[in-house]
């Protein structure tokens, strides 16, 4: 950690820390800052988290003591809880996340960029007196498991006990994750506060939060502030601010690379062994496949993680990746015996859910959990909810908190320290039109490509014009913490490391969600995509014969395995159908997009683009 002078308020030795039980050994660094941003936010108290099951059972009990959890029926759902967020509390807040580089070319065109300074003096007014009559918990943690030479350390101060019960799942946190901070260690410091001062005398509510929100990033001290939430990403600074923002300028800096992918171990029906990294956009059902149950006969597949990935080349050359987390943060809607059996069974207990409904008998219920709603519920906002409501019961965007440890397929090997050697990377989208169910990429400067090509279409009219490509390159446009094409010639350069060495993973490009011509989906998704996944690792085990189109290489007319699925010839070819006039069109999409980037987009995604280009108006003329 650099000390800035906005920070520490002199460089005399600073007093102990006044409140709190501060652990024996604790490094002098942590508890001077901690005490430095105590005497900025006044908390009443300093609670220092140890990470138990103790500590977890007091915090619990006191949130429902307080009302801000709600006790889940032990018969139905063991040691498990409701949190109802503040009905403006409900997601992360991109519009209000900022990357405060000192130049703003660092941000990007994707990042909404303010000054470090400036941020600062807001900040400072903002944090001032800000945690009045609470208790500031002190969470030290570890991203990746506890001493891993792929881990990084962080602490986090927050006066939300919600965000602590959801740390302790989602983190290796406690005395071991402190214990591993020492004079000469890096970590990361995140300051956290829901913004609701407790007056004199003033009850709190059970969900305080402020209208003021800011989740400020410091790419170059590395230090994350965050004010006004307790939502999700707002809140638990581990998650997208650490591991992704922050971890991927630390990545860069340090040649490796932090992202959005979920990763799996899959085996084969000779016994191989492969790992995947995965990346998606929001709405594609990442966990889903994180979990997925493979509906073809001698394959397996485990979960890893369901959400970021940390891949670094190793001594050996070869790309390996951690789940830097210790639990699922996943949305509630859409999870269900069909769509994700192994989520259902995770689920059992210890989790913690918010914003799903409740049903009488104290158990959770959210749409998609059961094909017929309830007779009644209380919903996400606690008012009486009938099937004839007129409004989802729970919240679109409303959550699990659960830890990887309770999931029925996790790999043996996913608190592995040395981490996972990744065999390919797959990048998805939700795209209704031109995008093939898979191709493979023709060498990794062509994967970047896909990679910084990654869309969604719009599916509500809400969103804007539907149909419009919604562009989320790497699946990291609300989560790279520095410039994305700087983020494009970064993997371009982990490309050449590891090319030269023959050892890159094979990337692919895949789409679940390709639709008919009369509007039906064309591919059964969910258990059937292991069908994909086969075909992909065939690939990688040199057994599976690929043709080349414009696109890249696609499976052989009998290349992918459909026996007992009813696809007719029509819609196998319509799935895999490459329309040069569409894909001309949206390389001129493509191509502004890139221009938006000026300077910063490297050579090799316009040779790209170029070469698809004249691909496709060869594909037209023969
Ligand atoms: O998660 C999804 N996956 C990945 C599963 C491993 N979903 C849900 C997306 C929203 C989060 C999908 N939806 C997938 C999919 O592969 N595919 C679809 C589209 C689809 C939906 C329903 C059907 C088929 C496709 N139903 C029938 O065919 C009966
Ligand atoms: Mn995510």
């Amino acid at each position: 950690m650099t000390i800035t002078p906005t920070r520490t308020t002199s460089s005399a030795p600073a007093p102990a820390p006044t409140g709190g039980n501060v652990p024996d050994g604790a490094d002098p660094r942590v508890t001077d800052w901690v005490e430095s941003i105590a005497r900025q936010t006044t908390p009443d108290k300093i609670v220092w988290c140890d990470g138990s099951p103790s500590e977890y059972d007091r915090l619990t009990r006191q949130m429902v003591e307080s009302d801000t959890l709600i006790r889940l029926n032990p018969e139905h759902r063991p040691y498990s809880f409701l949190a109802r967020s503040d009905s403006s509390d409900v997601a992360r807040v991109e519009a209000r996340t900022f990357i405060c580089s000192i130049n703003e070319d660092d941000a990007g065109p994707t990042n909404n960029w303010r000054d470090p300074i400036e941020m600062r003096s807001t900040l400072g007014e903002l944090f001032a007196g800000s945690m009045r009559g609470r208790t500031m918990y002190v969470i030290p943690f570890s991203m990746g498991p506890l001493g891993s030479p792929m881990s990084k350390l962080g602490v986090q101060v927050t006066d939300s006990p919600y965000v602590v019960a959801n740390m302790t799942t989602m983190t290796r946190m406690g005395t071991d994750a402190l214990r591993l901070i020492t004079a000469d260690t890096e970590w990361v410091p995140a300051v956290h506060s829901v913004g609701a001062p407790l007056m004199d005398g003033v009850k709190d509510v059970p969900w305080p939060c402020s209208d003021t929100k800011y989740i400020s990033h410091f790419p170059e001290t590395r230090e994350i502030w965050s004010f006004g939430s307790a939502y999700g990403g707002n809140a638990l600074l581990a998650k997208k601010s650490f591991a992704l923002r922050i971890a991927s300028v630390i990545a860069r800096d340090e040649g490796w690379l932090a992202e959005h992918m979920l990763i799996l171990k899959v085996t084969n029906p000779r016994g191989r062994v492969f790992h995947l990294a995965a990346a998606f956009p929001s709405a594609c059902g990442k966990t889903n496949l994180a979990m997925l149950r493979p509906s073809i006969p001698g394959w397996t597949v485990e979960t890893i993680g369901d959400d970021i990935a940390w891949l670094k080349p190793g001594a050996d050359g070869r790309l390996r990746a951690i789940n830097p987390e210790a639990g699922f943060f996943g949305v509630a809607p859409g999870t269900g015996p069909a769509t994700n059996a192994t989520a259902i069974e995770t689920l059992w207990g210890n989790t913690i859910f918010t914003n799903v409904a409740l049903r009488d008998d104290g158990d959770v219920w959210w749409e998609g959990l059961s094909d017929t709603a309830p007779d009644h519920l209380v919903d996400w906002e606690g008012n009486d909810w009938t099937p004839a409501s007129g409004s989802p019961a729970a919240h679109p965007n409303s959550r699990f908190t659960v830890a990887a440890s309770q999931c029925p397929t996790i790999a043996s090997e996913w608190d592995d320290p040395n981490g996972v050697v990744i065999d390919a990377i797959i990048f998805g989208g939700r795209r209704a039109h031109n995008v093939p169910l898979v191709v493979e990429a023709r060498n990794w400067e062509h994967g970047v490509f896909i990679g910084a090509t990654v869309s969604s279409e719009r599916t509500a009219a809400a969103e804007g014009t539907v149909g419009e490509l919604r562009r989320d390159p790497f699946a990291m446009m609300p989560f790279c913490g520095y410039n994305m094409a700087d983020h494009w010639s970064h993997w371009l350069s982990i490309g050449r490391k590891l090319g030269n060495l023959g050892t890159a993973p094979r990337i692919f490009q895949v789409n679940w969600f390709r639709k008919d011509d009369d509007g039906s989906f064309l591919w059964p998704g969910f258990s059937e995509n292991s069908r994909v996944l086969e075909w992909i690792l065939d690939r990688v085990d040199g057994r599976a014969r690929g043709v080349d189109t414009p696109l890249g290489w696609k499976p052989a007319d009998d290349g992918i395995n459909l026996e007992g699925l009813q696809i007719t010839t029509r819609k196998r070819e319509k799935l895999f159908e490459v329309d040069p006039d569409a894909w001309l069109a949206e390389l001129e999409s493509t191509e502004t997009f890139f221009g938006g980037f000026g300077e910063k987009l490297p050579a090799e995604l316009s040779t790209q683009l170029a070469d698809i280009r004249r691909r496709l108006k060869l594909s037209i003329e023969n």
